[in-house]
């Protein structure tokens, strides 16, 4: 299903008008609104190959229909994405869910769509019908050398493809850890996981990096192996320069402060990059925005004065990618408001006015402090954000595109309405 520039363009005149006014009005707002523009349009948010379909939990699992039967209809689904707002030319592929049989063609197919391959993700948190030795108590950490070098060889097949596909990084999450007191010695896990890892970090190509991705809960419920970020950070210490930790808004405690969280991993210079979602409970994968859109903006806010700090280039120093399962919302909607919501935050916050919140963080100031961040997170720059997908050739509203020429319903047509995708 691919959508012509035609439909896009047909879609903006009819609200250009509008349009114009909103940005005149808001643009006149903020003193920077060009500078904002252009880093809005090099900011591009990776798609997780693994959410183009319905999610479902333990309790089920209600497909919409039209969804992709393999990795050619994902890469699609994104290329489609991507054609609506110009902010979404990358792909997280998971492995074994994704496995390019024809590396070539795929790479091929991907550009033919403005796509290229961000993080590669590892599996090792389920067992494959031919997999010999089981992960139930675990992969990197497990009491038995042969499962935890078979774990070490997937990660390493993984890297294998992709090398092929230009991908430039390896997210590793492991589900290891324990459900019970007196189940797991914690030294013993950690240095095997430890020594694993190293094993990877060995065959890791110069120019790659390693993301070594934390979660406090599930689907061990007493320990997690890489339970927070302290555990991530002491991993990706002793691993070396090419190892950095990855943080899914999902994988924390309830209150947890994960702005604080950014601000140090900057300062160490071992923040690799985001799996950004919502949540309000566990690691609900909600869409990004959705619960706690303050937070969002604050991990922004720190985003932006950490990386400025490190002369750090915000669209391609981090790895920004989208990690949600759509239990109730259609797939493609959903990635839209979360891309959307990422840019909204971003806006934000390259829009608060930092010399001023030096000055009242210097003068103690707490109050006028609150009122520099909060006068940002208040002004709304949809119109902004908006301009620079107009400027980019993209649509100004992409859900209305997406509901206007029935995308789902054409994916339907095409794909069936019985169609499962591969991935949570
Ligand atoms: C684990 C996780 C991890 C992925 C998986 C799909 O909760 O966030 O990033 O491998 O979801
Ligand atoms: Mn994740």
């Amino acid at each position: 299903m691919i959508l012509r520039k035609e439909q896009i363009e047909k879609n903006n005149s009819e609200n250009l008008s509008t349009h114009k006014k909103n940005y005149e009005f808001f643009s006149e707002k903020i003193n920077n609104a060009e500078e904002v523009i252009k880093k809005l349009i090099d900011f591009q948010v990776a798609i997780p190959s693994w959410a183009l379909g319905t999610g479902g939990t333990r309790f089920g699992r209600f497909p919409g229909g039209g969804e992709p039967r393999n990795l050619e209809e994902k890469i699609e689904d994104i290329g489609l994405l991507h054609a609506l707002n110009n902010s979404s030319n990358a792909i997280s592929l998971h492995i074994p869910w994704d496995i390019p049989k024809d590396a070539e063609a795929i790479k091929t197919l991907a550009a033919q769509h403005g796509l290229r391959f961000d993080a590669m993700n590892s599996n090792t948190f389920q067992d494959q019908p031919d997999q010999k030795l089981s992960y139930k108590f675990g992969s990197m950490q497990h009491v038995d050398k042969a499962v935890r070098q078979q774990a070490i060889d997937h990660n390493i097949e993984v890297i294998k493809y992709g090398k092929e596909l230009g991908s430039k990084s390896l997210t590793v999450w492991l589900s290891d850890g324990s459900t019970f007191p007196g189940q797991l010695n914690f030294r013993k896990s950690f240095l095997n996981v430890l020594e694993s890892l190293q094993e990877v970090y060995e065959v890791l190509p110069a120019d790659w990096k390693i993301f070594v991705e934390y979660k406090e809960f599930e689907p061990n419920f007493y320990s997690m192996t890489v339970g927070d970020w302290g555990q991530s950070l002491l991993y990706t210490s002793k691993l070396g320069p090419k190892a950095y930790t990855l943080v899914d808004l999902g994988h924390h405690l309830a209150n947890a402060n994960i702005e604080q969280i950014v601000a140090l991993l900057l300062m160490e210079r071992k923040l690799g990059g985001f799996h950004f979602n919502d949540s309000k409970y566990g690691d609900d994968d909600l869409t990004v925005g959705s619960i706690k859109p303050y937070q969002l903006f604050l991990i922004f806010n720190e985003l932006v004065e950490g990386m400025d700090a490190k002369n750090m280039n915000h669209a391609t120093d981090l790895a920004w990618m989208i990690d949600a399962s759509h239990n109730v919302k259609d797939p493609l909607e959903d990635l839209l408001q979360s891309v959307e919501a990422i840019m909204i935050a971003y806006a934000q916050s390259l829009i608060i006015d930092r010399k001023k919140l030096v000055e009242a963080q210097n003068n103690n100031d707490v109050a006028t402090a609150q009122e520099i961040l909060q006068q940002a997170y208040r002004t709304d720059v949809r119109a902004i954000v908006a301009e620079a997908r107009l400027r980019a050739g993209a649509a100004l509203n992409p859900l209305s595109v997406f509901r206007n020429e029935k995308i789902r319903e054409n994916l339907i047509k095409q794909r069936g309405s019985e169609t499962m995708a591969t991935g949570l």
